[in-house]
């Protein structure tokens, strides 16, 4: 370039981007680019350079960094307008590329709203090639292919490691998404309540998985009651640091009142734990806990691990994820709703959940002696409620066991889904767990 400055040629002409002088050059009558033979030339930093360069810099690059009488006037000012030009085409195809981007974000929206609508997922299984790490891979979708398809779902107490499992479960057997963005679940209005949950899929050889995470306590429960997500198995997660603790318990709870008869256990963070007399104890308490919900706590297959260290690539965690799904392979079965034949029935014992006044529930709690309509959607039928011996008022947002007694029977079995209505609104959801009468 020196050489060039110093040999004062006619012929040279400048890079309309920096004013450095190029050689032999002419420029490109469509694109405003220089041209060498036949070859485009980029005029030097031209991408980087187009947002400054937008107000005032050609021309003043041009005078501050050559000098006057090395420049041929004419060509000043075709270099000016060339300039222009380029700046003006760079700044025209950037609107255009954020006017696509903004399009596609409509697209993933339009998606996320869809999740109740299982007809697209071809849809989302395109978006899932696309959009990696984007939460519209988390939308529900109905798996098409030929392995036996069980729903399960990760649950647990807050804090430990649903989540995490879950990654480690599409890191090995899926199509891997990491905790922060399945943690992004996006928000399901269905039957009635709103939830947020995050949806993953991986297959072991035998069969593909259909799983859900939920990022909280409530989003558990209330998907569950109300029969917007249907289990076939679940995987109880349990910190080894704590041990079972209050929401290990609701979630044993309401997996059997929806019919859940299996589920596996894993007893995350093992890492934080070296003795293993503390670790076999924490496994009892585990069998004990899960007897007294109904479930068989001898046989049901427990295993310990750290998921964190699986997702880190340690070799014994990753084996212990793969015992995990072998497990799970062994165990879970269908849920094939054979919870016994429907009958006639005035007296119910169920669990709900209360809608709150933002799912279009009450805006107000109920009392004992509350008589709301019981739809289950082919009859509805009045009724009152007897709640718990110590509870006097159900608020917006609870879930709480209590008995049904019908005005007139209706047709019921265990593991039914039902809607509480008070002119007209849906006021609760839920299931029954018992045909008292
Ligand atoms: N040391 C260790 N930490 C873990 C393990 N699994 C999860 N964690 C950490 O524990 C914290 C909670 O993990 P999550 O996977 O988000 O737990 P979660 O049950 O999904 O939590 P919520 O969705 O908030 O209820 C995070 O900081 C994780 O990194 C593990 O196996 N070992
Ligand atoms: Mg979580």
């Amino acid at each position: 370039m020196d050489n060039n400055l110093n040999n004062n040629n006619n012929n040279i002409n400048f890079d309309p981007m920096t004013g450095q002088p190029i050689n032999n050059v002419n420029f490109d009558p469509m694109t405003g680019l220089p041209v060498n033979n036949g070859n485009i030339q980029q005029p030097t930093g031209i991408v980087n350079q187009q947002e400054p360069v937008v107000q005032n810099t050609p021309v003043q690059q041009m005078n501050g960094v050559v000098q006057e009488s090395v420049v041929p006037k004419k060509n000043n000012t075709i270099f000016i307008v060339i300039a222009v030009l380029v700046v003006v085409a760079i700044v025209v195809g950037i609107l255009l590329l954020g006017g696509k981007k903004d399009k596609a974000n409509v697209n993933n929206t339009e998606i996320n709203n869809n999740q109740t609508n299982n007809n697209e997922s071809n849809n989302t299984e395109n978006n899932i090639e696309t959009n990696v790490g984007n939460s519209s891979d988390l939308v529900e979708k109905e798996y098409t292919g030929d392995k036996q398809n069980l729903y399960v779902a990760t649950v647990g107490h807050v804090d430990h490691g649903k989540t995490t499992l879950t990654s480690a479960l599409t890191k090995l057997y899926g199509k891997y998404v990491s905790s922060d963005v399945i943690s992004s679940s996006p928000e399901v209005k269905k039957e009635g309540v709103v939830y947020n949950a995050s949806f993953l899929e991986y297959e072991s050889n035998s069969n593909h998985y259909s799983h859900y995470d939920m990022p909280s306590n409530a989003d558990i429960i209330k998907s569950l009651l109300s029969g917007s997500v249907r289990l076939d198995g679940a995987i109880l997660v349990v910190s080894a640091t704590d041990g079972p603790m209050a929401q290990t318990r609701e979630h044993l709870r309401v997996l059997k009142n929806v019919g859940v008869s299996k589920i596996v256990v894993y007893m995350s963070k093992c890492d934080m734990i070296d003795d293993q007399d503390l670790l076999n104890l924490v496994e009892m308490e585990i069998r004990d806990l899960i007897n007294e919900y109904g479930f068989d706590g001898d046989n049901t297959p427990v295993v310990r691990g750290s998921a964190l260290k699986a997702l880190e690539g340690d070799k014994n965690e990753v084996e212990n994820i793969r015992k995990l799904v072998n497990m799970m392979d062994k165990w879970l079965i269908k849920n094939n709703d054979n919870s016994g034949k429907a009958v006639a029935s005035t007296k119910l014992g169920v669990e709900v959940y209360v809608l709150t006044k933002e799912e279009g529930g009450r805006h107000t709690p109920f009392f004992a002696g509350y008589r709301p309509v019981v739809s289950n959607g082919s009859e509805k039928e009045s009724a009152s409620i007897t709640l718990p011996e110590g509870v006097e008022m159900v608020m917006p947002g609870d879930y709480i066991d209590m008995t049904v007694t019908l005005d007139k029977a209706m047709t019921f079995k265990k593991g039914d889904y039902f809607k509480f209505m008070e002119g007209g609104i849906i006021t609760a959801v839920g299931v029954v767990n018992s045909i008292i009468e």
